[in-house]
């Protein structure tokens, strides 16, 4: 057992001075007034931030698909670049990249990540010799890195609405839906306290409607997170009303049970309609700004979602940034330059952006993962980071704008310590084994170089 304390500790309705808390087996049992014999660890404590959408694999192109191939570049040229590079990843690989990019989350501060997993099969689209080869790898880097992780093992199996084939390129992400459900119980026997096995279905595009009323009648998800990706492109809005003569989130709602378990990333592209419908359903809105703003994808109406009450989260999804700080920043950043106005993410318990954005991607987040993390209280995970109280950003702010001086005030990492479960992974702003990481990333990225 161990006992700690802090000068200030995040909790859902602002900062607490002079916490401390004790933790057994990896999870908080006690928070109470610190006491003296505690180990004081740093002057702000926070709940580690769970990225709630990741493509591991996609961290290693990041910066190479910033040239101009056509004058109409866009979303869908990017992937056509995304998948060539796919194609030269195996279970070593995507390892050693994932290894390296969970080092680089818990240095940022996310102590969770989903990983919406479709890279199942071998380039030629036939299963490895044990078809689970590439969720295990992922499995893997989570455990070397400390990071908890939620497998989202993705079904996806047809190239667009009008259920074409999938691509050649596509061919290694498709699965039976027998075959699917299959990998689906086989990973849920490996689940422990920082392994959580949820599904994903890649999008509407991929999945028929058949195949997905499958899935959910499967048996297999009556407790576990649902991941979709929904809405991101205009291209995808007009194909489904084209196709189903409905919106793609007007359709989900429509032919699924839509609940708290369900996360709907991206969801760019609503009508009024939609958002009260997400925010009516408790499903977590799952916001990627940095990698939304890469692509083109648009802007989420995050104002009128807050209003609904909608719940939301954040994930780094192709990792041009790893950052909760820059998720957060551009995600309000967006509103902004959209609306002509300033602070627009406030709500009625706090008046500050900071506190109001860090504090609904906690909640958001821990819902899209389906793990008791992301909140310092009896019962979670043990997961927490102590900012650098040192640092010059930090001077002289107290507790009503730290928050904001977190969020906006550089690009200084702010993050000092992070522990997971109960275990320091990050120690002076650098993850515990970051240097071998970094050496075996390097020798993968040698081997994969165009
Ligand atoms: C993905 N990524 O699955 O990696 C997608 C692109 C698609 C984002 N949507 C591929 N950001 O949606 O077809
Ligand atoms: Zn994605």
């Amino acid at each position: 057992m161990s006992s700690y304390r802090s000068d200030y500790t995040w909790q859902p309705h602002g900062w607490e001075a002079e916490a401390g808390w004790r933790i057994e087996d990896g999870r908080f049992v006690a928070i109470a007034e610190a006491t003296a014999d505690e180990h004081r660890i740093g002057r702000w404590v926070l709940p580690g931030m769970p990225n709630l959408h990741s493509h591991a694999f996609q961290r290693a192109m990041a910066g190479l698909a910033e040239r101009q191939t056509h004058p109409e570049d866009s979303f869908w040229t990017w992937r056509e670049t995304m998948y060539a590079f796919a194609g030269r990843i195996g279970p070593d690989e995507l390892q050693a990249i994932a290894a390296q990019l969970y080092v680089e989350m818990l240095e940022a501060g996310y102590t969770q990540v989903c990983e919406f997993h479709y890279l199942h099969h071998q380039p030629n689209g036939r299963p490895y010799a044990d078809p689970a080869a590439m969720s295990l790898a992922l499995i893997e880097a989570a455990r070397e890195t400390g990071i908890g992780l939620t497998l989202l093992p993705t079904l996806y199996q047809t190239g667009g609405f009008d259920g074409r084939e999938l691509s050649e390129r596509q061919r290694r992400f498709g699965h039976t839906t027998d075959a699917y459900l299959e990998l689906l119980q086989r990973l849920r026997k490996l689940e422990d306290a920082t392994l959580r096995v949820g599904i994903a279905l890649h999008s509407l595009r991929a999945v028929p409607p058949d195949a997905l009323q499958a899935v959910l009648n499967s048996g297999l998800v009556e407790n576990a997170p649902i991941h979709i990706h929904i809405a991101e492109q205009l291209g995808e809005v007009q194909d489904c009303l084209a196709l189903r003569n409905a919106r793609p989130v007007e359709w989900l709602l429509a032919n699924a049970a839509v609940d708290a378990r369900w996360t709907l990333v991206h969801a760019t592209h609503l009508t009024a309609e939609e958002i009260q419908g997400i925010a009516a359903s408790g499903a977590v809105a799952g916001l990627c700004p940095t990698t939304e703003a890469n692509l083109g994808d648009g802007l989420f109406p995050l104002a009128e979602f807050l209003a609904a009450e909608g719940v939301l989260g954040i994930g780094s999804d192709s990792h041009i940034s790893v950052s909760p700080v820059e998720e957060l920043r551009w995600l309000e950043y967006g509103q902004r330059l959209k609306s002509c106005h300033r602070n627009i993410a406030v709500s009625e318990s706090s008046s500050s952006v900071g506190e109001t954005l860090w504090g609904d991607a906690l909640f958001g987040g821990a819902r899209a993962a389906g793990v008791a993390v992301a909140a310092i209280e009896a019962g979670a995970r043990a997961d927490l980071i102590v900012l650098d109280d040192k640092a010059p950003q930090l001077a002289e702010r107290a507790a009503t704008h730290l928050l904001d001086t977190f969020v906006f005030s550089g690009n200084r990492n702010l993050v000092r310590d992070v522990m997971v479960a109960g275990r320091w992974r990050v120690r002076d702003g650098r993850h515990v084994d970051a240097a071998g990481i970094a050496a075996r990333y390097a020798a993968a990225l040698q081997r994969i170089a165009v």
